[in-house]
């Protein structure tokens, strides 16, 4: 929350223009004694993904999440794996988030809010988020298992929460199924259909934060 409220609706600024001034890409690295992380990403991409976490079924997960976010996304992470994947997973949802988050700058000019609701087979997800600036999430994943692969599904949700905190958003997630593989990836594409939403520049909104209170950061 900084300084005024902003509520300059005046300003004839273009789409075109804000793309021309500055492209919607981020790089974000985070190292740690735990994990050393590096993410770039391209809001206005074409959903091409580079993504090594060294936890095979979360490289599944985000590629998913990229392609169907069309964002461009790259994701090189290592950690301490020889203990368990949570330390790798978590953080690197917490620079993704952060990635995204710094992608946005002022959030002026973006439709904010995106929903889907995404089938897979047995599994149906829905997801509901706000790029409202206050992180939040509201999780209801209804996992059979414990572990998908290498990824423990306690961890799911975990990835949610750490990537609303950095991203700045409200993320409500609910999922049902038989098949946790399923469960999953139908949870990650409809986040990846709300985000897609979410970040889209709105023509009728131009310069403007999608908000009555004039900003979004
Ligand atoms: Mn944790």
């Amino acid at each position: 929350m900084e300084g005024e409220p902003r509520m300059s609706t005046t300003e004839p600024t273009t789409i075109a223009a804000r793309t021309a001034v500055g492209p919607r890409t981020a790089t974000r690295e985070r190292s740690t004694r735990e994990t050393s992380i590096r993410v770039s990403v391209d809001l206005d991409g074409t959903g091409q993904v580079e993504v090594s976490t060294g936890v095979g079924f979360y490289d599944h997960l985000l590629t998913s999440f990229g392609y169907h976010a069309c964002i461009d996304l790259r994701v090189e992470a290592t950690g301490d794996l020889h203990i368990d994947e949570h330390h790798t997973v978590e953080d690197v949802a917490l620079v993704l988030g952060d990635a995204l988050s710094a992608a946005l700058g002022d959030r002026k000019g973006i439709t904010r809010f995106g929903d889907a609701v995404i089938p897979m087979d047995d599994a149906l997800a829905s997801v509901a988020l706000d790029l409202s600036g206050r992180p939040y999430a509201v999780l209801d994943l209804a996992f059979v298992g414990e572990r998908i692969g290498q990824l423990s599904t306690q961890n799911v949700p975990h990835v949610l929460e750490s990537l609303a905190r950095t991203l700045g958003a409200n993320i409500h997630a609910r999922a049902t199924g038989r098949n946790d593989h399923h469960i999953a990836e139908a949870t990650f594409k409809a986040l990846a259909r709300s985000l897609r939403a979410a970040v889209t520049l709105d023509p009728r909104r131009s310069d403007a934060a999608a908000s009555t209170k004039g900003t979004l950061t």
